[in-house]
This record gives structure tokens, C-alpha cells and sequence, in this order.
């Protein structure tokens, strides 16, 4: 039995997985949990991030509003599943040259030691990786980028390994872009990133189309006794546009630059009507993932078609069993 290293959820989210379900993760019956039009300024809530807080959860969510403008919002829940977001964006403290907001999206938050960290897709001359904390989900401090543009998907790891901050990222450019592969890199003080590693990239087309086009860290890693548990998203270029499903990785615990295992098959896919259609179709993307360590029980958040937000469960037992089996 795999072990999940962290704290103890005893109100983790939970639906036991359906009798016909074959896959490592299933769907909770609910589904959306959070609509597009949840907020009064909201035309999709999607791509978001949620953590346990004060014994309940809070969450920091991309609400695209009804100009289409991308930005981030705070919103708290007793449950995980029934949220009260804000109507306004966050405000940073910081300094005003980085402050300034262009759009920001795709958030992650990170709990290291006693400080929630949020990482997102931060516009600065074009999209760079935005680095903030808060101590309350209320009033919010904003260090510098993390890097140069043009970077997405950054996420940080829950704890220093070796003595530094690890930051996954996915090198881009301007536009919705073509290629991608996940990097990690290391800073001593969450300002100075260098150090960068190649984690991996896409597949070949034949061993895994789904994931051949590009691939970008999900949620936060979740540290087990046998390394760390990497949910990504992978994606293919079709006919019709790029298709976005989740899969799986594990690093080492000493070097997470090394995988040791990477699933050949996806382990979520858009596959339900509020996945397949909504403004951007056939996408699914994790942003944040509960677990508790007593029960393995891992609870995912995901976006579904640039839309509305889902929820979807396994445990880490299925998730390494499927991962040793099935690895690419
Ligand atoms: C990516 C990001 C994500 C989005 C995805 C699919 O480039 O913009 O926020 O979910 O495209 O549109």
C-alpha cells in the first residue's frame, strides 16, 4: 500500500467509485459543482485551485468575466463542493512595477509551512509565471515573476527538497502554443529561479497520441513514500484544434527532474457533455488536488471546456497501481 506523506482530510470531498467503473478516477455525480454564472460578473469559472483552510477549504478560481477578461478570485467553502466566490479580483500588495495586472489565470496554491502560495499564468509583455501568498485568502502579497516571458503552468512543490523552493513550468510562447515540456527549477528564496532541469515532454505520436503535442503540470505534487505524484495535463493536435486530458507521473523524492513512472494512457478525458462543449470544447484541465493521508482518498479539480469546474476522485493506491502498470 502506497502512503500518502501530509495531513490527515478527514472532510476530503468523497463518493465511492462506482461498481462499472474500470478507470483509476471517476467523476462525482454532481458534476459541475461550480456553473459559469456563479458570480455576478462571471461568464466562466473554470481552471481553479482549492485547499483545506481553517477546517474548512478555500480557493483562489479563474473567473473569465463578462468582458472576457481573465483574472483571479478568492471564494471560500464548508464542504469543497459548495463555493462562495467573490465578485472582485484580487488585490496584490507588492511592487507596483509587477502589481500591475495585464490578466492572470490558471492558478495553483501551494500550503508551504503556514503560507498559502499562489502560482498563475501572470501577463507581463506576454504570459510569465506570477508568484503571490497570503495568510487568509483576504489580503495578498505579490513577489516577483518568476521568469522572463513566455512560461505557463507553474506550480511549486508543497515543501524545500535539498534545501530549495522546486518550481515546475512549461516554456511557451505568445499564442496558444504548439509545443511544450515541463521543466523544474530551484530557487533558495522564491524570487531567484535557476537550476532548470528538463522533467519531460510530449510523447511520441505513436506510443500516446493524446499527449503529443504538449504537456503542463496540474495540481501541486502529492508527496507519497514512494516520490512524488504528478497529475499533468497532456494534449493533441487535431483536426479540429488541441484536445486536453490528464495523466499521471511519478518523480523521485530526492530529484523530481527524474520520472520514474509516466502513464501511456490518460486516466481523465473529455468525455460528458459539460467537458466536450462550452467555449473552448474537449477540455479538462486539474488545477488542484486533495488528499488525505489516513485513507489515500485524492479528491481533483478541474476545468471543463474553458468553462465550468468538475470534480473527480481515485486514491493513490489506484493512481500508483495503474501508473506501475501501465507506464510508458
Ligand atoms: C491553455 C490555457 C488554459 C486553457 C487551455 C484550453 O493554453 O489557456 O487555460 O484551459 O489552453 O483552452
Amino acid at each position: 500500500m502506497a502512503k500518502i506523506i501530509g495531513e490527515s482530510l478527514y472532510n476530503i470531498p468523497w463518493q465511492e467509485k462506482p461498481t462499472d467503473c474500470r478507470e483509476p478516477v471517476w467523476r462525482y455525480s454532481e458534476n459541475p459543482i461550480i456553473l459559469r454564472h456563479d458570480t455576478a460578473v462571471s461568464n466562466s469559472i473554470f481552471n481553479s485551485a482549492v485547499v483545506p483552510f481553517r477546517g474548512g477549504f478555500a480557493g483562489i478560481f479563474r473567473c473569465d468575466d463578462r468582458a472576457v477578461t481573465m483574472n483571479l478570485y478568492a471564494g471560500f467553502s464548508d464542504d469543497g463542493i459548495h463555493w462562495e466566490i467573490g465578485d472582485t479580483p484580487l488585490v496584490f500588495e507588492g511592487e507596483p512595477a509587477v502589481t500591475g495586472v495585464e490578466y492572470r489565470y490558471d492558478p495553483r496554491v501551494t500550503k508551504i509551512g503556514e503560507r498559502y502560495y499562489i502560482t498563475w499564468c501572470n501577463g507581463y509583455h506576454g504570459p510569465t509565471i506570477g508568484i503571490g501568498y497570503t495568510d487568509d485568502f483576504r489580503h495578498f502579497t505579490q513577489l516577483e515573476n518568476a521568469f522572463l516571458p513566455f512560461n505557463r503552468n507553474g506550480v511549486l512543490f508543497p515543501r524545500r527538497i535539498g534545501g530549495t523552493y522546486r518550481l515546475l513550468s512549461r516554456p511557451s510562447d505568445n499564442g496558444h502554443t504548439p509545443f511544450g515540456d515541463i521543466f523544474i527549477s530551484e530557487s533558495p528564496d522564491l524570487i531567484y529561479w535557476g537550476k532548470h532541469r528538463h522533467v519531460f515532454g510530449p510523447a511520441p505520436f505513436e506510443k500516446s497520441g493524446w499527449q503529443s503535442a504538449k504537456v503542463g503540470a496540474g495540481p501541486v505534487p502529492i508527496e507519497t513514500d514512494e516520490g512524488w505524484l504528478l497529475l499533468y495535463h497532456g494534449v493533441i493536435h487535431t483536426c479540429n484544434g488541441f484536445v486536453y486530458r490528464t495523466g499521471a507521473a511519478l518523480l523521485d523524492s530526492e530529484d523530481p527532474s527524474e520520472v520514474k513512472y509516466r502513464t501511456k494512457y490518460y486516466i481523465l478525458g473529455p468525455e460528458v457533455s459539460y467537458e466536450q462543449c462550452g467555449d473552448v470544447p474537449n477540455v479538462v484541465f486539474p488545477c488542484a488536488a486533495l488528499a488525505d493521508a489516513d485513507s489515500g482518498r485524492i479528491a481533483l479539480y478541474y476545468g471543463c471546456a474553458d468553462t465550468v469546474t468538475g470534480l473527480a476522485f481515485t486514491t493513490v493506491d489506484s493512481l500508483l497501481d495503474f501508473l506501475k502498470k501501465n507506464s510508458l
